[in-house]
């Protein structure tokens, strides 16, 4: 497609936008999806509740109330539904849009890729992401490379394989990457946190910095992240044992953290130990509260063990708190930490990455924690408030079943959020374009001149 007159089709299509839009008739969606079938990342459970390719379903029309913004139109925000187009890739940062005339937009960064699982953006502005069956791969200024940084040998089986990656907070000076992913030990399979060193547009000197983390064809975890305390965190499954979440002794079912080398810091919660927090099942996204830094942690609820499915959590990760898994899931239980946001038990979301919205495009989101699902399929998003910032104020499903299965959420250096989609992970039914990664802006308004 060509764009040598790109701001004619621009305003022409700005044009077209602006008269959907005031044709758009209010949404009727009072339901979101389906309720999903038990399950979630299991391959035991079939794809075949997946929608068909015929369902376009609208977000869930909630009166999100903006309490965190610049005062604005007393009018309601209207409720988002998604657009589509490609736009070429801005190279300044967005200019805040009046609220009252804000709507999400989609636009397709990179289309092609396979299982993605996480992206990170370089100092220069690379974006870098892994696919599941083990490549890294960079996208320069839109463009999806054909080379990769890496090909990684990994054990791609299941839920397996490529998973996190996580720049040093020094790269720029250092180049450092680290990984986490699934490899073959023995007959068995485990997880493997390394660091490389980005030289020369290849992944180079890889250094194992923690393995053995046990590993199955479920419950991997693999997200790692660096916090706002410069250390690297890891989430870890149960890797299908669910006893050994409550074992202080074992990697497995954990939220791990550890200094940048590997070894383990001195102020962690249990002496000499990576572990962080435990009871948990198979948590898959991080991500810190901007301004409390305190960090959330999404977690896959039971898909199968003891006759339950569904009851997905999001919490909130304390040092040494105990979330549960196996003995409960959900709330209730004063010997365990209580989850900030829970699916219930009949309601599976299956939640992958998390971030907390910091753009300036949809002020309305601004501080909100956004996660992707899978099964669930739709972009959810957490209105926290209250003094501490972590009391529920309202939940909103988005997107539900127009993108598909959503592992990565991720901020963008230019105040933008990204998704990306797994539907070519074995669980989906692909679009022929899949897995695509996604960048949600603000559709344009008269006001801002765009
Ligand atoms: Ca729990």
């Amino acid at each position: 497609m060509a764009f040598r007159r790109w701001p004619d089709t621009f305003i022409a299509l700005f044009l077209v936008l602006l008269v959907a839009g005031a044709c758009r008739s209010a949404p009727a969606n009072g339901g979101g999806a389906p309720a999903p079938a038990p399950g979630r990342e299991q391959p035991t459970i079939d794809a075949t509740s997946t929608p068909t390719d015929a369902t376009v379903a609208t977000p869930v029309a909630t009166t999100a109330v903006a309490t965190t913004t610049p005062p604005a139109s007393p009018t309601a925000v209207p409720s988002p539904q998604p657009t589509e187009t490609r736009l070429p890739t801005p190279t300044a940062a967005p200019t805040p849009a009046p609220i009252a005339d804000v709507e999400p937009q989609v636009e397709i960064v990179a289309t092609g890729l396979e299982a993605p699982w996480e992206m990170v953006w370089a100092p220069d502005g690379r974006m870098i992401v892994t696919e599941r069956p083990g490549r890294v791969r960079v996208i320069v200024d839109g463009q999806l490379q054909p080379e990769p940084l890496a090909e990684i040998r990994v054990a791609a089986v299941g839920e397996g394989g490529l998973m996190g990656l996580a720049l040093d907070p020094g790269f720029a000076d250092n180049g450092f990457v680290y990984t986490m992913y699934t490899y073959q030990q023995g007959i068995g399979l485990a997880n493997r946190i390394s660091r490389w060193v980005l030289r020369d547009g290849r992944l180079e000197d890889e250094t194992t910095l923690l393995e053995g983390i046990p590993g199955a064809r479920n419950h991997n975890g693999g997200r790692i992240a660096f916090g706002p305390d410069g250390k690297l965190y890891a989430t870890t499954g149960d890797a299908g044992r669910g006893s050994t979440a409550q074992d202080l002794g074992a990697l497995s079912g954990k939220i791990l953290r550890l200094n940048a080398d590997g070894s383990v810091p001195e102020d962690n919660p249990f002496e000499g130990s990576l572990v962080y927090s435990y009871g948990h099942r198979n948590p898959q996204g991080l991500a810190w509260h901007p301004g409390t830094g305190e960090l959330l942690a999404t977690e896959h609820g039971p898909s199968g063990e003891g006759g339950l499915c569904c009851r997905d959590e999001v919490n909130v990760i304390r040092p040494g708190a105990n979330y549960g898994w196996p003995v409960v899931t959900g709330r209730g239980d004063e010997r365990f930490t209580d989850p900030l946001a829970y699916s219930g038990a009949g309601t599976t979301w299956a939640p992958a990455g998390a971030a907390f919205y910091q753009g300036t495009a949809l002020p309305v989101w601004q501080g909100n924690l956004l996660f992707g699902t899978l099964r669930g399929q739709h972009l959810h998003r957490l209105v926290l408030g209250g003094d501490d910032g972590l009391s529920l104020v309202e939940e909103e499903e988005l997107f539900t079943g127009v993108y598909r299965r959503l592992r990565i959420v991720a901020m963008g250096p230019d105040g933008h959020l990204y998704i990306a989609t797994s539907n070519r992970d074995g669980r989906g039914r692909p679009a022929a374009d899949d897995d695509r990664i996604l960048r949600i802006v603000a559709a344009p308004s008269p006001q801002d001149g765009r």
